[in-house]
């Protein structure tokens, strides 16, 4: 039986430490841990990722601006959901122990020809460029984030699926040794991997973002690296972190939140402000780094370039 637990953006509002002195504490632990390694002497060669010399990508001018402040590095380095290192939102020196080279992500599936790629190869395969997005988490949070990658289509036309793939199906590593979030806690295990989907349709839209970079160079362990997706008009628990393997299906995936909790955290979880979630508003969030609550936009503003992806499929649940 799955006992309830209480998951981070299930937190109500009022228990939410503030950002300010959460980061405060963040950025002494960080502070201690730079003073630790300054000590231990030279960075371990490791340490260096080979992508750096491919950042800052060219910011595409379609997305060079998101209406909103680009938040703070500091606060998206720091404040994360990363739940394979922990459930808190403090993760960011626990991802550290995340190894990112060698990096092979698996392409199979209903495809031409299944393939392994590592990823500074995919990096050599696609044109990097640089889109400000807006990002929605589903706990009523939110962030704007200079991003750099690639459209998710030109992964898609990488992998060359069938005509009967209908929906691509991401998985994050799993790796217990590594990431102490994926190890047996108080409640069990939770269901690693992480698994997300889309449709086709999702994947193949100009919006739909694989990540490899984030304010001038490669994305921070805490943020998913070295590759992860941005949707910018669904809930943020959709824009999995650190893939390692990129199926086409046949049948709907179903990610890890819906298999934990199907009721709250379902498949298109598209961001809508006038659908609560079963046990709080969607009215509203809280804009990272600045103390501001600003209401919440349908689709989180990029309805018009979305919208046209959901009709016929009123009778879904489409925005939870
Ligand atoms: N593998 C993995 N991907 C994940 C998550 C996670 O816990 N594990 N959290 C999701 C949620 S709920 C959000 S809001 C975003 C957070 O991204 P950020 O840390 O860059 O803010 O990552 C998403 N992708
Ligand atoms: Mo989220």
């Amino acid at each position: 039986m799955l006992i309830k637990r209480k998951l981070g953006w299930e937190i109500p509002e009022s228990q939410v430490t503030p950002q300010a002195v959460f980061l405060n504490r963040r950025s002494l632990i960080a502070g201690l841990a730079g003073a630790a390694l300054a000590g231990a002497g030279m960075p371990a060669l490791a340490d260096v990722d080979p992508s750096q010399g491919l950042y800052p990508a060219k910011l595409n001018p379609a997305y060079k601006d998101a209406g909103r402040a680009i938040t703070d590095e500091q606060y998206n380095v720091n404040y994360n959901n990363f739940y394979e290192f922990g459930t808190s939102k403090g993760i960011a020196a626990e991802a550290e122990k995340l190894r990112i080279r060698p990096w092979e992500i698996a392409v199979d599936g209903e495809v031409d020809k299944p393939f392994t790629i590592g990823i500074d190869d995919l990096l050599k395969k696609v044109v990097l460029e640089e889109r400000i997005y807006r990002h929605r988490c589903v706990e009523a949070w939110s962030m704007v984030v200079p991003w750099s990658g690639f459209p998710l289509k030109s992964l898609v036309e990488l992998a060359k699926p069938k005509t009967d793939a209908k929906y691509v199906r991401f998985e994050t590593f799993n790796d217990p040794e590594m990431a102490s979030g994926q190890q047996p806690g108080l409640f069990g295990t939770m269901p690693w991997p992480y698994i997300e989907g889309l449709t086709m349709a999702e994947a193949m839209h100009d919006l739909a973002f694989v990540v490899t970079g984030a304010y001038g160079k490669p994305v921070a362990k805490s943020m998913g690296a070295p590759i992860r997706i941005h949707l910018p008009w669904k809930y943020g628990f959709k824009s999995i972190k650190s893939i390692v393997k990129v199926s086409f299906v046949k049948e709907r995936p179903i990610g890890m939140w819906e298999q934990l909790q199907a009721s709250e955290y379902g498949f298109w979880a598209n961001v809508n402000p006038a659908v609560p979630h079963p046990r709080w508003s969607q009215a509203s969030e809280q804009v990272l780094g600045t103390g501001e609550r600003i209401p919440t936009q349908i689709y989180n503003g990029y309805g018009e370039f979305v919208a046209s992806l959901y009709t016929g499929l009123e009778s879904e649940k489409l925005y939870m």
